[in-house]
């Protein structure tokens, strides 16, 4: 049976939720073997289904969005060579450097506009020439939806300006997607369309599509073998998940609509905010299912632990608080969070 800790709003991230019954029904039924041998049957065709959705020849499935972000640096980019990133974007500040750990890669941070996407002209600025004693520049990478900027949705002419500069270069693009659907939903369209032409993309199971486990890499098929093999290297390698693909199947068949209740949700929240003066909100607007805000008179880790003795968690993110919707929040848990938050400013 589902759970659902009692009395409690967890809004710290859309990685807290419950996988439904129906889901794990489909993992318990799923059809496995060893995969490393590729003859995991539910994984083969959880890897299907991921690159038919995003439009790309092949996937490979991984046990998280960090390491999908890194199996791609590592297939992109040489050691010594440089990673064009955005300033705030999550494969910098919250991977743990792992594509400088393991890879030797060197992070180059760019300013990005306030919706997390990189400036294009900074782009052009930041590839190294060919020639010379430069390091050579092995990829660039963007975020959508962006974390950091309020779980922004990028559009699609905002990518198409990035892509033309780097493919210009020869340069590949790899987007973080963690949270492609989100995107993709709140500009109504679809995924494919929406990362066309981007070389190679991670997307996440584990966030609002409410699986235990997983992310999916999806690009070209010789990509996606280089991927893979990285992927071994790092001890990704796994036997019977489809258990686990059974999962993603399941969401990816079930859950990508209903994160438009998500978006709802953090909009309702967003417009209730306003009217409590002792609260900054941090979000211009509310794209997705993610709202940061500060409050003005207490310090920000009081306001988290008093929320929390009120039955409701909140994320303490980059110095501000960050709440996410989910599967498992629904509008009246909304109501109930704005009381606590009025109440804890009392
Ligand atoms: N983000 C987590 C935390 O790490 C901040 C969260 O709660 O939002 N890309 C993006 C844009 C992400 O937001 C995350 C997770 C990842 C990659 C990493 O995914 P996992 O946690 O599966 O390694």
């Amino acid at each position: 049976m589902t759970t659902k800790s009692a009395a409690l709003i967890d809004l710290r991230s859309d990685t807290v939720t419950q996988p439904p019954d129906e889901m794990r029904r489909a993992m318990a039924a799923a059809v496995v073997g060893d995969d490393v041998y590729r003859e995991d049957p539910t994984i083969n065709d959880l890897e299907i289904l991921a690159a038919k959705i995003t439009g790309k020849e092949s996937a490979v499935f991984v046990p998280s969005g960090s390491m999908g972000n890194l199996v791609s640096g590592l297939s992109w980019c040489s050691r010594g060579s440089e990673a064009i990133v955005g300033e705030n974007s999550h494969i910098l500040l919250n991977e743990v450097g792992a594509l400088a750990a393991f890879g030797a890669v060197q992070m180059r941070p760019i300013p990005t506009n306030d919706k997390g996407m990189l400036n294009p002209d900074e782009v052009r600025k930041t590839i190294r020439p060919k020639e010379g004693f430069f390091p050579t520049t092995g990829m660039v990478e963007i975020e959508n939806t962006h974390n950091r900027a309020g779980g922004t949705a990028i559009s699609r002419s905002e990518i198409e300006e990035v892509l033309e500069i780097a493919h210009q270069s020869d340069i590949p693009v790899h987007l973080d997607g963690a949270r492609i659907f989100n995107a993709a939903i709140a500009q109504s369209m679809p995924v494919d369309e929406l990362v066309a032409n981007i070389d190679s993309l991670t997307f996440c199971l584990s966030k609002g599509l409410s699986c235990p486990v997983g992310s999916l890499v999806c690009g070209s098929e010789e990509f996606i073998n280089k991927a893979r093999k990285f992927r071994k290297m790092l001890g990704g390698g796994m036997r019977q998940a489809g258990i686990l693909a059974a999962a993603g199947i399941w969401a990816l068949n079930n859950m990508v609509s209903r994160l438009i209740e998500d978006h709802d949700n953090a909009q309702k929240m967003f417009s209730l905010l306003q009217n409590i003066s002792e609260i900054e909100v941090l979000n211009k607007s509310v794209d997705t299912n993610m709202v940061y805000l500060r409050p003005r008179n207490i310090e920000t880790g009081l306001f988290v632990s008093r929320l929390k003795e009120k039955g409701v968690l909140v994320g303490s993110m980059y110095g501000s608080v960050r709440m996410v919707t989910h599967y498992g929040i629904n509008s009246e848990d909304i109501d109930a969070t704005i009381e606590a938050i009025e109440h804890t400013l009392k």
